[in-house]
């Protein structure tokens, strides 16, 4: 029988900076309900999507840092999600911010399964832009300073009836990141994103945001023969620009479903787990193609070096 996972790459709009927790989760409950109108199995959230993109702004006040974490999941504004969720027995992943009882704060996603049980936890390993504040840009990109780097790594889960991995945000533009989870076997990579159109360091990128977006995680799906749902949180957020684009990606490399606008917003799309095979059995035949033993500086040389 085809291990079929109906999937919504669930976009968000905008989130204020003064929106609360709980009129965020109504608007997530919504999603969920129309997924499950469009039969879904399973539902993509945002990279941070319980509050608006914080690290656009430079805080130093650790409490006010902090009312952006999470020190539960459920706490008590995100159990009505996990409550809604288990009732229309839906799957979800959800990005949000992590403070740990130890003190630690991460840019975490989480993958809970139909029974409102959470199977998977990814602690963002690629933390974009900087640690200090930089008074030159338009607005920051300061998740440097306010999270810890991953203590997970990239790891798959068997469930959905097939095998799952997620990334957050600046992960997907990274090959690697699609190739670790690739040699885990992987058949779905979820990720959510906030992604600003407008690129402080490189202000020549900027009208290649969506393409930048589409061409890395096409590519990551096809290189590793796997499903990639990316969705975004998108438009504009405290006056800066995010880019829509969520989409879900066969492993052909095509996309097979996307949003149209930059508001709340479903993608769905019927996704078969075993087309992953044509691709990891032939021309991604890990075992039979890759030739590792010339792979040596991918994990002994962090930056480039050209020859003298
Ligand atoms: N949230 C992110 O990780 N955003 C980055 C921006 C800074 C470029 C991204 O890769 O989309």
């Amino acid at each position: 029988m085809a291990r079929l996972i109906t999937v919504a790459a669930a976009q968000l709009g905008p989130i204020a900076r003064n929106d609360s927790r709980s009129r965020v989760v109504e608007r997530l409950i919504a999603h969920l309900r129309e997924s499950k109108r469009m039969g879904c199995d399973l539902v993509v959230f945002p990279e941070l999507a319980l509050t608006t993109f914080f690290p656009r702004w430079y805080m130093t006040d650790q409490a006010e840092i902090d009312s952006f974490f999470e020190r539960s999941m459920p706490g008590p504004e995100t159990q009505p999600l996990f409550d809604e969720a288990r009732r229309l027995g839906l799957g979800f992943y959800l990005g949000y911010a992590e403070l740990t009882p130890e003190g630690r704060h991460f840019n975490t996603s989480i993958l809970v399964d139909g029974d409102g049980l959470i199977v998977g936890k990814y602690r963002k390993v690629h933390l974009p832009g900087h640690r200090e504040h930089e008074p030159s840009r338009r607005f920051q990109h300061l998740e440097k300073r306010y999270f810890d780097p991953s203590d997970t790594g990239f790891r798959v889960w068997r469930a959905f009836n097939g095998i799952l991995g997620m990334a957050i945000c600046n992960d997907r533009r990274w090959s690697e990141t699609y190739r670790v989870m690739g040699l885990q076997g992987v058949e779905m990579i979820m990720l959510g994103y906030n992604t600003p159109v407008h690129n402080p360091p490189a202000p020549d990128h900027d009208d290649l945001s969506l393409f930048h977006n589409q061409l890395v995680m096409q590519a990551g799906a096809y290189q590793n023969g796997c499903w990639v749902v990316g969705v975004a949180k998108a438009g504009s957020e405290e006056g800066v620009p995010m880019i829509g684009g969520s989409q879900i990606i066969a492993p052909s490399g095509v996309t097979v479903a996307a949003t149209r606008g930059d508001g709340d917003e479903l993608a769905v799309a019927c996704c078969d787990l075993d087309a992953c095979a044509s691709y990891k059995n032939t021309t991604f035949n890990f075992a039979v193609h890759r030739m590792p033993q010339h792979y040596g500086l991918i994990v002994e040389r962090k930056g480039a070096e050209p020859p003298p």
